[in-house]
């Protein structure tokens, strides 16, 4: 039945499109050289990566743990693999790493959500009390808009049901409309909701007034009737409209997680806005203090929008909830394609989520955070190599031989070279990525490039390269962190921009540190213990299946030495 509404829904309102783009557009000519169709055979999907079966999906929603099992729900168009008629999909999982896709959660079918089901989080908010909150489009004019969002709830048929297989939309729908000084097609994706000091609830709205990004603040004492708290709880100007928005605590010092509503001694608090305009996740540790409803960055230059990013690649509209089963915070973001549409089209599907990562506090810092992939993925290693004690001369390029395919974990560990050699060059940290552009795998500096190649061909024309190339500054020591896809692939209808960050080399350190995971046409990397995180997309046409080779290489001027390496064959999880 829902199904059915969904299909009569699609029909009349295939036209309708949302203000946000969500796909890289082909600009000039179009070449079709990744020539991949549905019947064919399927070299980029994924093996250890959530994807449903076919079609579109995007941002992440409601994530929780209830009575043993993951709960992902996700952004789903069940008609098409390109942007539209948007879902709440569904998936449970005991691991995270194997999934069973349940029927669809929410499916626009009031007159509040007729466009579509946007997102949303899910707050346990008793014992057996799951709920989701979640945005509905619609083009029902009571306002003066005729477009809005509105904010509705959905509860479980059945909360003794540890799948929560069917959920109901309340009578009391939408729960909230846009203010009156908020455009109401800027007044969307409600948080997980919290307890403050005085016992009410809180959740936010992402926003925007003018150019200047918001997280609207709600409070209530039943969770149906929402009231809007005097002020915003933050805002940043000229970062444009805030889309999903996360708050949540973290622990100043170790590893483990806190539940959502946890505050006081011990304790910051992480705010996470996805731009809109630059589709980057964005977060900036601080101090939430809920007597007042305020939210205070530890950096003013590191405040949300302006700062700091979860990934420095193809990673946005992320979301986290608190593991109470293993006592930690799990973040989860959208992986966008980099193809056309209308390869995506030809595939018959578009999107993947990022391999669930751990978040901590990066006790070396107190202002950013660690993210490291979840120890379960540990147990799909299979056939390993181990490496030590490998120098790297000049223009080196050294196979790693004993593991290949497309479905790897490595981790290697470079010993810091003579740092006396390193150039000297004045990191711009908003602009990373163009220098890392710039520099590029195949460049010839000093202290690097140098770093692995994964996804190469055998005749290594086709290659993505990850790696580190340090610099002297003004600050001290830096190590950019790139992931050069400008070689990942021989078709060109792709989007190939080179990714980078940096980290800085303190004093008493004594390596530099990579893990990389491959999965067919995901490369997520993580830099010096999960502080810099890159994903990128990528789409070998020679470099697929059992003819991908690994290589670890030197393009530097000065000798580097891998003290150590490790990799992995990874098998495949069950998704079904
Ligand atoms: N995607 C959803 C919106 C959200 C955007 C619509 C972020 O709710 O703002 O699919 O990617």
């Amino acid at each position: 039945m829902a199904i059915l509404a969904c299909a009569l829904l699609s029909l009349c309102c295939c036209f309708v499109l949302a203000s946000a783009s969500h796909h890289f557009m082909n600009k000039g000519t179009f070449f079709t050289t990744l020539n991949v169709q549905a019947s064919q055979s399927q070299p980029y999907r994924t093996g250890f990566h959530f994807q449903p079966t076919k079609n579109w999906m995007n941002d992440p929603n409601g994530l929780m743990f209830y009575k043993g099992y993951y709960h992902l729900f996700y952004q789903w168009n069940p008609y098409a693999a390109v942007w539209g008629n948007i879902t709440w999909g569904h998936a449970v999982s005991t691991d995270m790493l194997n999934w069973r896709i349940l029927q669809l959660a929410l499916v626009p079918d009031q007159w509040y959500d007729l466009y579509g089901c946007w997102s949303g989080s899910a707050t346990i908010i008793g014992p057996d009390k799951p709920v989701l909150l979640y945005t509905g489009w619609s083009n029902v004019s009571f306002s003066r808009d005729n477009q809005v969002q509105m904010q509705a709830m959905a509860v479980p048929e059945n909360s003794s049901d540890p799948l929560l297989e069917k959920w109901r939309k309340i009578e009391e729908n939408p729960i909230l409309v846009a203010p009156t000084d908020i455009n109401s097609t800027k007044f969307r994706d409600p948080t997980e909701a919290w307890i403050a000091s005085d016992g009410k609830w809180r959740m936010l709205i992402g926003a925007k007034r003018k150019n200047r990004g918001l997280a609207l603040l709600y409070k209530s004492s039943d969770f149906v009737h929402w009231e809007q708290a005097k002020h915003p709880l933050h805002s940043v100007p000229r970062t444009g409209m805030w889309e999903c928005p996360d708050l949540y605590p973290i622990l100043v010092a170790g590893k483990n997680g806190i539940e959502t509503s946890a505050n006081g001694h011990g304790v910051m608090h992480v705010l996470k806005v996805s731009l809109d305009d630059t589709k980057h996740d964005y977060y900036t540790v601080g101090t939430y203090v809920s007597d007042t409803d305020s939210f205070l960055p530890a950096n003013a230059a590191l405040d949300a929008g302006i700062g700091l990013q979860y990934d420095y690649g193809k990673f946005y509209a992320s979301k986290t909830f608190y593991d109470s089963g293993k006592g930690r915070r799990i973040l989860i973001g959208w992986v966008n394609e980099s193809s056309s549409s209308e390869n995506d089209i030809g595939k018959g599907w578009s999107s993947l989520q990022g391999f669930p990562r751990q978040v901590w506090l990066d006790g070396d810092t107190k202002n950013s955070l660690l993210q490291w992939p979840i120890e379960e993925i540990e147990s799909l290693r299979r056939k390993s190599v181990s490496l030590s004690n490998v120098p790297l001369k000049a223009g080196s390029l050294v196979e790693v031989r004993g593991v290949e395919g497309t479905q790897l974990d490595v981790e290697v560990e470079f010993d810091l070279p003579r740092m006396d050699l390193a150039e000297a060059l004045n990191v711009d940290a908003s602009n990373v990525q163009v220098t890392c552009s710039n520099l590029g795998a195949s460049r010839h500096g000093a202290l690097g490039p140098f770093g692995l190649l994964v996804l190469a061909s055998d005749d290594h024309v086709e290659q993505t390269a990850l790696f580190f190339y340090i610099v002297a500054s003004e600050h001290g020591w830096k190590a950019l962190v790139c992931s050069d896809q400008s070689r990942s692939s021989l078709a060109r209808d792709l989007d190939k921009t080179s990714y980078g960050s940096y980290v800085s080399i303190s004093q008493r350190e004594t390596s530099l540190r990579l893990r990389v995971l491959v999965d067919h046409s995901i490369v997520e990397s993580f830099a010096q213990g999960g502080k810099v995180c890159i994903t990128s997309r990528v789409y070998p046409t020679k470099a697929i299946n059992n003819k991908a080779h690994l290589y670890l290489f030197n393009n530097g001027t000065a000798s580097v030495q891998v003290r150590n390496l490790l990799a992995w064959e990874m098998a495949s999880a069950k998704i079904d």
